[in-house]
């Protein structure tokens, strides 16, 4: 298996993140990949590979994120520190936020204060963008094509082992750790590439609300979701299972939504309710935006799962039988995400 790494993952480092009224260390730490790769190191299930540099990253995010989003971002550490050159001692997180209500404000008159405009463009207050997070989001897309285009090749698996991570990333939209959909970024370089579907199996903790979102109204991409309850988990404003897709996409969503506090046995079933209905789509290839915050001792999440789990779900996936891009997504639980991580790539080759 092909493992295309980040190599500049850790120019995004945030500081502190908004939770419950004050700033709290960041959980999406550069110590997370580096406990994956060193994994690797001990268990080398794939061959560690830098993605190629002539390949056209721009054009494969143009696919999925807004063109004016794109720009934003490109500059948005300039500006931050145009505004006040103490900024680039800090890390630049919204504060103020378009509400949608009718009648209330305005999202055709955009301003031009940075901190309105990054309020414009983010859905939280938990995804500080710091001097590199652009170079180092911008390599992770660049590691999803990659793999997409791996996987087009002929190869039965690959993995953007990236951070940050992609899945709760929008059209126009950053939040939740996330900048660049990476997972959306593979699954249209696969139809680009020629295939007529694709599904996608978010496993991760949290609702991939971007991926959902990207693709909502497209019938050539299903999308599925096993996540907490958006009524008590993150990211709360998407993630029900009545959200079953509209216009040409309607039912080519599937939303598989869990209390906190579950365990492997009734995830399992879940993920084989959302197996059993990606292999009713017929995809000719497969993206899974590879969350390991199901983990029971993960700070933020409220899963069960254990290491040993990362096995079976490995081998799940592989018996799906398709083509399939991974992208690493969220995991908090420093120490252990490495060996969680690699259990589902051991899975994985059966
Ligand atoms: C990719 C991904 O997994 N993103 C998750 C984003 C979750 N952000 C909000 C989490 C807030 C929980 N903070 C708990 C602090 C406990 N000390
Ligand atoms: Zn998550």
């Amino acid at each position: 298996m092909k493992i295309f790494h980040n190599t500049h993952h850790a120019q995004h480092a945030g500081r502190q993140e908004m939770f419950r009224g004050r700033l709290v260390d960041c959980h999406e730490v550069p110590d997370r990949l580096r406990y994956v790769l060193d994994e690797l190191q001990r268990r080398p299930v794939g061959q560690l590979l830098t993605p190629d540099a002539a390949a056209d990253v721009n054009a494969a995010m143009a696919r999925v994120h807004a063109p004016d989003y794109l720009a934003f971002l490109a500059r948005a550490w300039n500006d931050w520190v145009a505004l006040d050159p103490t900024n680039a001692e800090r890390d630049a997180l919204p504060s103020v936020w378009p509400l949608a209500s009718k009648h209330a404000f305005r999202t055709d008159a955009p301003p031009l204060n940075f901190a309105a405009r990054l309020g414009q463009y983010a859905f939280d207050s938990g995804t500080p963008l710091t001097a590199g997070s652009w170079a180092a989001a911008r390599e992770g897309a660049a590691c999803a094509l990659a793999a997409a285009q791996a996987v087009l090749a002929g190869d039965r698996f690959a993995l953007a082992l990236t951070r940050p991570p992609g899945h709760h990333a929008g059209p126009n939209y950053l939040g939740g750790y996330c900048f660049i959909n990476n997972a959306a970024v593979a699954a249209q370089a696969l139809r680009d590439g020629g295939l007529q579907r694709v599904a996608v199996l978010d496993v991760d903790y949290h609702h991939g609300n971007g991926t959902q979102t990207i693709f909502y109204e497209r019938n050539d991409v299903f999308t599925a979701s096993i996540h907490g309850d958006p009524r008590t988990e993150y990211p709360f404003f998407l993630g029900h299972a009545d959200e079953r897709g509209a216009g040409a996409g309607e039912g080519y969503n599937l939303n598989l939504p869990l209390p906190r506090g579950t365990g492997f046995e009734v995830w399992w079933a879940a993920l084989q309710n959302a197996m059993q209905a990606v292999s009713d789509f017929a995809p000719q290839a497969l993206v899974v935006p590879l969350g390991l915050d199901t983990f029971e001792g993960d700070p933020i999440s409220g899963f069960k799962l254990r290491s040993a789990d990362y096995l079976k779900l490995g081998q799940a996936i592989a018996q799906l039988g398709l083509p399939t891009v991974l992208t690493f997504e969220g995991g908090y639980a420093v120490a252990e995400v490495g060996v969680n991580t690699v259990n589902v790539l051991e899975g994985l080759r059966g």
